[in-house]
């Protein structure tokens, strides 16, 4: 049913039923477009928010994008009808809207393209969606292929849906002139002001043919009749009636009517995407529409992917876990840093951990993001909510709501770059401020640690006002008193990571203050958030604690366990309990629970979280983000096996069974898989196909630095890989400052870790004076 092709990069599943809500998803730095096994896409463009050229057939909100989605039969997407001539038979492809069951199916994700192989009625059809690296346009290859063995005549129909484009002015028709339908649209407004903000924006929505069509509908209501999505009227005639939409919602339908020998084949290229107005339609089907531009656009599509390659390649045990590694989770963390979620003010948290991400695969961009993230930060040393990108970008959405974790993020995520470039002298770079001040740095990370220590109740324990890294958790301090345990331990272990820039810096008076106010939270935390056996979650306004054994539901929640175990608030034996309260209570077969069990009503001194369905999202799902915290810990108490279980779970597969219940292909992690596995068991596991998540940043650099151990520091690389305990070897190759590193790693009769480097043995398991360009060659000996 699934199964990786041409040798791992490509993943093709072969029903269109037995995981309907599978996709993949392509983007570029304008724009993203994510479509599923079935036909059903959704994309969104920069101009410079987010903006559709493909709409819904009703208003849609604006809004961030949703896990979970729900298509439905008018869900944009990109159908081809197929009609035999001679019979009248009808089916489309990929699947939606005839839903005929086709004799072959594949759909195919790649790195660089998504495509199609339909057979049925003795007609093949082949698709190919590619993407331009610059521009915002979909790029269609459509190959109808006779293979029935004997002469047929088909007609073929794409059809790209365009949608309720506004309430104000919608249209279309087909353009002979352009080559295809040209809808317009106004975006709809009514404050005076955005009239000069819209008044550039690309509000029409063309569909170019390479070749021209034998007949059209631009209307999507004349298009469809009586007979419905499923089998249209307009499909019974010969031809399609050219109708246009005059304030009637369009649609892009086109016709061919072909006659086949048998055994030939006909290709016709589409172009789809949004334009200010005609010249633009006119250029861009200059720029791209033909096979010689098909081919260019892939070679350069091809040479921009290369650049999210990252800088680790591995070869276990497990083979789908290499493929997943050294294929599509680079991918999925380029993504990230390259175009920050489509957004143009990034939530902070969001931002700095993306860019975490970049450090291991364009590190220049990680440096100037988290520079730019310091330019806002306020005279008070605050992190905003949200970090702006563009001029004249706005605080939207949750970035409206007060959190206080922000400032955490930094040392955090600023570890990862410097561990991996060893570039401590971006610490000196002037930043100058909201605040007008021009200061480097380094003082203002420091500010921002300030800011914590002094974000704190008389018990020492952090504010969360309206929410931490939970964003739902939005009532446990609204009142101004409500503390969150999650935030103390990871402020802790935020000032920790800060002490030690610090003391490297030799600022003694800098690293003396930050270490005492660590030890500060972290002796706080174990007076009033210890519960026997784990960190609560917090304590709201009324002073009631939450998280605790005492409670039926979110009794005990993860983040407050992995990151004591960052903050080193916990001894050795309290570790071995929470441990085991983690492996009795939050795991599961799919992941481990970001709490359990999952609030089953309203709680008002918790918030919205509490209100969102059990086991979907933050309340109580396998939330990856969380998961991940989980297992980057793991390997800083040395839990290899724990760490590489939950890891694994977070890739769906490798059995039939796993992918059926996930319902996703191995191509991206999503957000969260569904909990709940105790109260729901008929849907836990369940993906939610988002594959926009602060995870997969943390996986790499959870892969880098634990699993493979080759992590580095201010002048080398620390080798300490942490197999689980049934591998018995592995192999590494990993670039790291500009040098290229082949590692074998073996377990063997030995006391700790011992490294042969280049066939010499070195004194201690870290490698120093590497020099760029050189390959080394390592055999590491585990115990
Ligand atoms: O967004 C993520 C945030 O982007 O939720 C995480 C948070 O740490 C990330 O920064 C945990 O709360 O507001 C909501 O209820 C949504 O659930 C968002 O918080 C959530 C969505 O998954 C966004 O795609």
């Amino acid at each position: 049913m699934l199964q990786p092709t041409e040798n791992g990069a490509r993943y093709d599943l072969a029903s269109p039923t037995a995981m309907p809500n599978a996709g993949g998803f392509l983007w570029n730095r304008r724009m993203m477009i994510q479509v599923t096994c079935r036909g059903y896409a959704t994309a969104q463009f920069m101009q410079p928010e987010p903006a559709k050229y493909s709409y819904a057939p009703n208003l849609e909100a604006k809004t961030f994008m949703q896990p979970e989605q729900a298509y439905y039969a008018h869900h944009p997407g990109r159908f081809f009808y197929v009609k035999d001539e001679e019979t009248g038979e009808l089916f489309s492809a990929p699947h939606e809207p005839v839903r005929a069951a086709p004799d072959r199916f594949a759909f195919s994700v790649g790195r660089d393209d998504i495509a199609w192989t339909v057979e049925k009625l003795g007609i093949r059809i082949d698709l190919r969606l590619g993407l331009p690296v610059d521009d915002v346009a979909e790029l269609w290859t459509l190959t109808v292929t006779n293979v029935s063995g004997r002469p047929r005549k088909v007609s073929v129909y794409p059809y790209f849906t365009i949608g309720y484009m506004s309430w104000m002015n919608q249209s279309a028709e087909y353009r002979a002139d352009l080559g295809g339908i040209v809808a317009s649209s106004v975006t709809p407004y009514q404050k005076l002001q955005d009239y000069f903000k819209n008044k550039d924006f690309k509000d029409k929505t063309y569909f170019l043919c390479e070749t021209a069509p034998d007949a059209w509908e631009a209307n999507q209501g004349q298009f469809e009749g009586e007979g419905g999505l499923h089998a249209p009227d307009a499909l019974r005639n010969e031809r399609l009636a050219g109708g246009d939409a005059r304030y009637e919602t369009p649609v892009a339908v086109v016709q061919y009517r072909l006659s086949l020998d048998a055994g030939a084949a006909a290709t016709r290229r589409f172009l789809f995407g949004p334009a200010r107005d005609d010249a633009e339609i006119a250029s861009m089907k200059q720029r791209y529409l033909g096979a010689e531009q098909f081919a260019a656009a892939a070679r350069a599509y091809a040479a921009y992917a290369d650049h999210g390659a990252g800088c680790l390649q591995v070869e276990t045990p497990d083979a789908e876990f290499d493929n997943f590694v050294n294929r599509w989770l680079a991918r999925q963390v380029f993504y990230h840093g390259d175009v920050n979620r489509l957004s143009t003010d990034p939530q902070t948290r969001n931002y700095l951990q993306d860019n975490m991400g970049m450090a291991f695969i364009k590190p220049a961009v990680a440096r100037a993001a988290f520079l730019h993230a310091l330019s806002q930060q306020g005279a008070n040393g605050a992190m905003p909510d949200g970090i702006l990108l563009f001029e004249g970008a706005e605080l939207k959405y949750i970035n409206q709501v007060p959190h206080t974790d922000h400032c955490v993020w930094l040392p955090v995520c600023l570890q990862a770059y410097l561990d991996e470039t060893g570039d401590y002298a971006v610490l000196d770079e002037h930043v100058t401020g909201h605040d007008g001040m021009a200061l480097t740095a380094y003082e203002r990370i420091s500010m921002a640690m300030d800011w914590l220590l002094h974000k704190r109740d008389h018990r020492g324990l952090s504010y969360i006002e309206q929410g931490d890294w939970c964003d739902p958790m939005n009532m446990v301090g609204y009142k101004g008193r409500g503390v969150s345990g999650w935030l103390t331990v990871a402020a802790a272990y935020a000032l920790n990571l800060w002490a030690d820039v610090c003391a490297a810096r030799g600022d003694d008076w800098r690293t003396e203050h930050f270490r005492a106010g660590a030890l500060d939270m972290n002796t706080a935390a174990n007076l009033h958030l210890w519960d026997g056996a784990w960190y609560a979650r917090g304590i709201t306004d009324d002073d009631v604690i939450f998280g605790v054994s005492g409670d039926k539901e979110g009794r005990i929640y993860l983040n407050p366990q992995s990151w004591a175990f960052l903050s080193g608030a916990p001894d050795e034996k309290q570790r071995a309990t929470m441990l085991a309260e983690i492996d009795g209570q939050l795991d599961t077969p799919y992941g481990v629970q970001m709490f359990a069990p999952p609030y089953s009503a309203m709680r008002e001194d918790v918030g919205r979280v509490t209100q969102k369905h059990p086991g979907s999202a933050e309340n109580g799902a396998v939330y990856n983000h969380a998961s991940v915290f989980y297992i980057y810990s793991l390997y800083t108490i040395a839990q290899p096996d724990r760490a590489w279980d939950a890891l694994r779970k977070m890739i769906p597969g490798p059995g039939e069974d796993d992918y059926l219940r996930r319902g996703q292909l191995p191509v991206f992690i999503p957000n969260y898989y569904r909990g709940a596995w105790k109260e729901y068991p008929r849907t836990a596991g369940r993906s939610s196909q988002l594959f926009n998540t602060g995870t997969v940043s943390w996986v790499y650099r959870s892969i880098v630095e634990g699993l493979c151990g080759l992590k580095g520091d201010a002048a080398g690389l620390v080798v300490n890989p942490q197999l689980p305990s049934h591998w018995p070897s592995m192999r590494v190759r990993r670039m790291f400052r500009g040098a290229t590193f082949d590692v074998s790693v073996t377990r063997g009769a030995v006391g700790r870790t011992t490294v042969v480097c280049d066939g010499k043995q070195l004194p201690e398991a870290r490698i120093a004076g590497i020099e760029a360009g050189r390959t080394y060659r390592v055999e590491v000996t585990v115990p």
